[in-house]
Formats: structure tokens, C-alpha cells, sequence
């Protein structure tokens, strides 16, 4: 839209973007099936925001641009709970569960009862408040009574909607919910922290609640939140709905995120059914949950059935065993990973947290290990949460004995002797040993025979170990060099080492079945993919998923081999470090070596064209600002990639030039400030056309 719109076209554009804003919003961040991309919907959003800035009588709170506030001065202002937030009674067994079933069961008469059922989200309790369907008011439980008004932090979540969706929302609406972390989210958000040195949330629970009790709403925004709605507050008019799941069907309708394993369940059997379910999808979760939540489903059978002091008693938590749990500290070793890096392990007294036996808990670096100041002989707080690498989240200092002595990280390697050192401003401390180190070459093996790598099946630890250490395997190409008659007379040296009778003669015949089999899952390795491989090879900070783009943008591995740092950075997501990373792995003499031997031992992969191999743009940095009225900002990306061009969302000063459309914003003004050169969309369409694109 021109900046000539009358008012009354902006208010019905603003209108239309913000429906617009938000449905793709909900889409994305509650329905999961988003329908334009990242880049088109920033559009939108910037159009929104250009018009608002043009019209600030526009701009209302409820708008997609007005999530992130200003800071909240004076600290939280009390929220009283016109209708007290309330706990729910535990079940910590099946007869518990039995138990609430049968009180409830005598209670109505009947046995063939319905149930709401739900995952116990391990979050942060919150209730929002919907005036005429605008989101008026969050604030936490508190103490039931009164909580924290952070209306301000609560906004930034982008599930949580600040209009609710049609016209067929009550007028007063308090929505009750949990605020939570998921879980990859926290790992990444710790995983950053420690990279650089930054403190790291002890779990979901408290990211959650440490992300929301916070007066600068930025702190909120900045962290990956979500929202589930699962209870009622306040309402006016009256509720009419007859059941519990009916309400949670309107919540969702009124574009409220409910939990999508949420479903009803029939009788003692159902809930138990639904809890061993549960339990058994835990670990898979995307959010961490510390059981299953039971509810009456009818809500006059509810009424009936009241309270208990100050929990309902037609509904309970059914709980999970701990994710946390409390061990000692026995040793503190050092592991040596594939890239050399340094990881302080924990070995533990074994403790049984939610149903797995933990021996190990990583302690993740330097920084951590003093940060925590874990050491020998302290009571820990270890957790294990999905598959994840179970960690030390805290001391509990009142059980240190007298004599702990604070933990010192070794100077040396304890695999290979070699010195340790730390790149640039890095946590993490590494072994010097590449190419010599054992530990290292294991690792790698390790990594390249593993399920998504190269996927040689059966390769495992024990034989990885033998035959490193044993000499027959000094890097990935030698697997494809081995002989039925090595890996027999490996296993006979490792038996004779290890003192043990060996099980491979068997009525005077040598077992060797095992080798055979180990064998034919090399081969059958030797046929691969391009990106595989390159995953494979384990260079630094190059996994799956830049391992595909980079197949997909150079075609081939000698291209990559040979490519600069600035090529190498033309692929998606590539940037300086990871170019870099990849530079130095082909730089090395012994990597090509190794490459090539791969290639001599039959290893093949397909390969073919790149992307835009000889784009007249490659190598350079574009920015798309503002609107462009020919093409849409994705047809213009598309476009400028053909020619080999990197699109990027920032300016910097590696940026090769902007191109800007109609109401550019800050973009436009960072690349004047930097001197970057700037096209207008004549321009762009000229260049295009000159090469054909
Ligand atoms: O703390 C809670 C967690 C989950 C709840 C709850 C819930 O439903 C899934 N429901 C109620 C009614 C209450 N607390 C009071």
C-alpha cells in the first residue's frame, strides 16, 4: 500500500493484515502446519508495522507489533483471583488412582464414568484474562488468592493469542493454563549458554518461570515459550457448556492452545490406560510433564462432587516417578569426544530416575563444573529428562562433606598426553592430539558408523575400542580395508588380553559368524549418499541438516573440498564459523588422505549439479527490505539465488547490498549507515533481466 493510503484504507488493511498476522501465527505456533514462509510472513508484519507507524492512532494493544512492552517499573502489581487458582490432589500409585476413582464412583453411583485426561505440563500455572476477547490480564497463582500480574511477559508468547479468534467468545474469560518451555527449546537455550559461558536454566520448569517473573518484557520474547489452556476462571455470562472436553473444544476454537494429547477416557481402566500410555510417549514429548491430569468430564457431575479443602475433588494429578533425583558423586573423569572436545563426567552412585538406572552424568565443561562447584563426595541433584544425556543440575551444599576438594581440570589429555587448549573465547577445552589421539579416532569411528551417519550395523563400542587400540583401524577409511582373517585374530588378542576363555571356538571350530556379518554391514555401507557422508566425516559444527544443505547446494564433495570460505557461505545457513570449520577440515592434508582412500575402498556416493554453480552472483550477500510491488519477496529470493546469491534477513558488513522496496525500515537505514550500496526495485528487476533470471 502507498504511502498516499487514506486513513480509512490503512484502518481496513491494518485490520486485515493483523486477522491475517495473527491466523498464520496460530498456525504456526499452535496447529504446527504453517502455509507461507518464514520470510512472507515478516512481510506482513512489516507492512503492518509500517502503516501503524504511519497512522499511530491505529496502533491498539492488541496488536501482532505490540506483544513486546515496555518494562514494567516498580516491580509486580498484585492480582487478586476473583476465582481462587486452586492445586490438584496427587496420585502417586495405581491404588491411589483406584482410590479417587472409587470415591468418586460411590459418590455418583455409577462406574461407567467419563474423564477429561491430560499431561501434567511441568510449567507455570497462569490465568489469562479476555475482556470482549481482548487478552487483558495474566497473572500467576501466587499463593491461590493473589499472584504476580505479568500481563507484560505473558503478551510475548507468541501461542497465546491477544484476540481471540471469531465472535463467539463469552465477554469475560479467564483462561487457566500452564506457561512452559519445550524441550528442545531448553536444550538449545542451555547448549548456547554454555558455548558461551553464559549461566544455563536448571529445567524446563524453572526456564519457565524464571522467563515470565521478569519486569523487562525482552527476557520473555527472547526465550521459546508456549501456553496450554486447560481450566476456567472467571466467565460472564455463565458457562453453558455440559462437559469438560466441550469447553476445551471452544478454547481451541477460540484459537487458545490446548494440549494436543489431551482426550477422554472411560472408567479406572481408561485413565489407567491413558497414564501407562503417556508414560510410555514421555520421553518422546516435545514438553516435559510430571504426570497425567484426571478431570470429571461432566460439570454438573463436578458440581455434585465439590471440594476438598482447596483441590477439587473430581479431579487429580496422577504422577510420573521424578525426573530429578538425588545421588552421590563417587569420581569425576574426563571424556575426550571426536573433535577433541573435553567433557567432565560424573560418575555417580547409581540412582534410578524415572525408571532408568544413572550411573554417569555429564558435567559439560570448565565453566559449568565451577560454576556448580560439583566435587568427589557431594550430594547431587541429577536429572534425566528424554533422551538426553542425564545432567548434574545442582549441590546440595548442607551434605558436602568436610574434605571435598574443589575439582581441577587436567592440563593434559588422559587418552594421549597432548596438551589441552581452549579456541578463541570458548568454554570448552580440547585436546591439541587430532589425528594421534584414541580417543579422538574412536569418537570418529563412532560417529561415522553410526544409524544416521554411515549406519554400519554392529559396529559397537566394544569392537570400535579393539580395534583402535589394538591397531588395525586408525581412521574411518581403514573399516573398509578389513579382512575376515584380522577381525578373527583381532578378537582372539583382545580374548587373551582380557584373560577370557574364548567363546569363538566352539567344538574346535572357530566361531565367526560375527565377522562375517560385521563385514557385510561394512559393505553394504560402502553405497551412500552425499550428505551422509558428509555428516559422517564429522566435521565441527556440520550436522545433519547442514550436511543436506550443503550436498544440495554444491552437488559434490570435491566442490565443498575446494570451495573458499565465502563460497562455502553462499549455502543456506552457512556462516562464518561453520565456513571456516569446513574450510580447515579440508584444509588438513589428513583428511583428504583419508577421503581418498574412502574412495579407493569402494565407498560411492551419487553427486551432481550444484545449485547455482556459476551464478554471476555467487559469493554475495543480498538483503530484500520493504515491499516490492512486481514480486513477492520469496519469488525475488527465489530469483536472486538462482544467480547464486546468499539472501540473508540482516545487514551487516558482510552484506554485498539491500534491495529496498516501499517502506523500508531500519534495514535501509543500517545499510546507508554502513555505506552498503542500495537497489530500488527498478534496479533489481534490471539486474535480474540482464542475467536472464
Ligand atoms: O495444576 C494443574 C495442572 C493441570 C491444574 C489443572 C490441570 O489440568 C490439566 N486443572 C485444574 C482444575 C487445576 N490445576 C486446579
Amino acid at each position: 500500500m502507498s504511502r498516499a493510503a487514506s486513513h480509512a484504507e490503512a484502518a481496513q488493511r491494518v485490520a486485515q493484515l493483523r486477522g491475517e498476522i495473527a491466523a498464520h501465527n496460530h498456525r504456526y505456533h499452535v496447529l504446527d502446519a504453517p502455509t507461507i514462509s518464514d520470510s512472507a510472513f515478516d512481510a506482513l508484519l512489516r507492512e503492518l508495522q509500517a502503516l501503524e507507524a504511519a497512522h499511530p492512532d491505529l496502533v491498539s494493544a492488541d496488536s501482532p507489533t505490540q506483544r513486546v512492552g515496555a518494562v514494567v517499573a516498580g516491580g509486580f502489581a498484585e492480582v487478586r483471583h476473583d476465582v481462587p487458582m486452586l492445586s490438584l490432589g496427587n496420585a502417586f500409585s495405581d491404588e491411589d488412582a483406584q482410590d479417587f476413582f472409587r470415591r468418586i464412583a460411590d459418590k455418583l453411583g455409577r462406574d461407567d464414568i467419563a474423564f477429561s485426561v491430560e499431561p501434567k505440563i511441568d510449567g507455570l500455572a497462569i490465568s489469562l484474562l479476555y475482556l470482549d476477547g481482548v487478552l487483558t490480564r495474566a497473572a500467576t497463582r501466587g499463593d491461590g488468592s493473589t499472584g504476580e500480574d505479568v500481563t507484560h511477559s505473558v503478551r510475548t508468547i507468541p501461542s497465546v493469542p491477544l484476540r481471540l479468534f471469531g465472535a463467539e467468545w463469552p465477554p469475560v474469560l479467564e483462561v487457566r493454563g500452564e506457561v512452559y518451555m519445550p524441550r528442545a527449546a531448553f536444550e538449545a537455550f542451555n547448549q548456547r549458554a554454555r558455548e558461551r559461558g553464559e549461566r544455563t536454566l536448571a529445567n524446563p520448569r524453572n526456564a519457565a518461570a524464571g522467563s515470565i517473573r521478569q519486569l523487562d518484557p525482552r527476557i520473555a520474547a527472547s526465550r521459546p515459550l508456549a501456553f496450554f489452556a486447560y481450566a476456567l476462571g472467571r466467565i460472564e455470562p455463565d458457562a453453558t457448556w455440559v462437559q469438560h472436553t466441550d469447553m476445551l473444544a471452544d478454547f481451541r476454537r477460540y484459537g487458545l492452545p490446548v494440549c494436543p494429547q489431551a482426550a477422554r477416557a472411560i472408567g479406572l481402566d481408561g485413565l489407567l490406560a491413558y497414564y501407562r500410555r503417556i508414560g510410555d510417549a514421555r520421553d518422546q514429548l516435545p514438553y516435559d510433564i510430571d504426570g497425567v491430569v484426571y478431570k470429571v468430564d461432566d460439570i454438573a457431575a463436578q458440581r455434585e462432587l465439590g471440594f476438598v479443602s482447596r483441590a477439587p475433588r473430581w479431579a487429580i494429578a496422577h504422577k510420573f516417578p521424578a525426573r530429578e533425583e538425588q545421588t552421590v558423586v563417587e569420581a569425576i573423569d574426563v571424556q575426550v569426544g571426536r573433535t577433541g572436545a573435553i567433557t567432565p563426567v560424573a560418575r555417580l552412585r547409581p540412582v534410578q530416575v524415572a525408571g532408568v538406572v544413572v550411573t554417569n552424568a555429564t558435567l559439560h565443561n570448565e565453566n559449568e563444573i565451577r560454576r556448580k562447584d560439583v566435587r568427589v563426595g557431594d550430594t547431587v541433584i541429577v536429572r534425566r529428562a528424554g533422551d538426553v544425556i542425564p545432567e548434574v543440575v545442582a549441590v546440595v551444599l548442607d551434605e558436602r562433606p568436610a574434605d571435598a576438594v574443589a575439582f581441577e581440570m587436567p592440563n593434559a589429555c588422559p587418552e594421549c598426553g597432548s596438551q589441552l587448549a581452549r579456541e578463541g573465547d570458548e568454554a570448552v577445552l580440547r585436546c591439541t592430539g587430532t589425528g594421534v589421539c584414541p580417543a579422538q579416532r574412536k569418537e570418529s569411528i563412532r560417529h561415522f558408523a553410526s544409524r544416521r551417519a554411515m549406519d554400519i550395523e554392529g559396529l559397537g563400542d566394544a569392537w570400535i575400542e579393539n580395534l583402535v587400540d589394538l591397531g588395525y583401524v586408525h581412521h574411518v577409511a581403514d573399516l573398509y580395508a578389513l579382512t575376515l582373517e584380522q577381525l578373527l585374530e583381532m578378537k582372539r588378542r583382545a580374548d587373551e588380553r582380557d584373560g577370557v576363555v574364548p567363546e569363538t571356538v566352539k567344538k574346535g571350530k572357530v566361531a565367526s559368524r560375527w565377522a562375517e556379518n560385521l563385514l557385510a554391514a561394512i559393505d553394504a555401507s560402502r553405497k551412500t549418499s552425499l550428505p551422509r557422508l558428509l555428516f559422517a566425516l564429522g566435521i565441527r559444527d556440520v550436522g545433519e541438516s547442514t550436511a543436506k544443505t550443503l550436498a544440495r547446494h554444491f552437488g559434490a564433495l570435491d566442490r565443498i573440498a575446494s570451495a573458499a570460505d565465502a563460497d562455502l557461505m553462499s549455502a543456506p545457513d552457512v556462516g562464518p564459523v561453520v565456513a571456516s570449520r569446513i574450510a580447515a577440515f579440508f584444509a588438513a592434508p589428513h583428511q583428504r588422505e583419508v577421503i581418498e582412500l574412502l574412495r579407493a575402498r569402494g565407498v560411492q556416493w551419487e553427486e551432481g549439479e550444484p545449485l547455482a554453480a556459476a551464478g554471476p552472483l555467487l559469493g554475495k550477500t543480498v538483503v530484500l527490505t520493504g515491499t516490492l510491488d512486481a514480486l513477492t519477496r520469496d519469488q525475488a529470493k527465489e530469483r536472486l539465488e538462482a544467480l547464486g546469491a546468499k539472501v540473508s534477513g540482516s545487514v551487516s558488513a558482510k552484506t554485498s547490498f539491500v534491495v529496498a522496496g516501499a517502506e523500508a525500515g531500519s534495514k535501509l537505514d543500517k545499510a546507508q549507515a554502513l555505506g552498503i550500496p542500495v537497489l530500488d526495485e527498478a534496479a533489481l528487476l534490471a539486474l535480474l533481466a540482464e542475467h536472464g533470471a
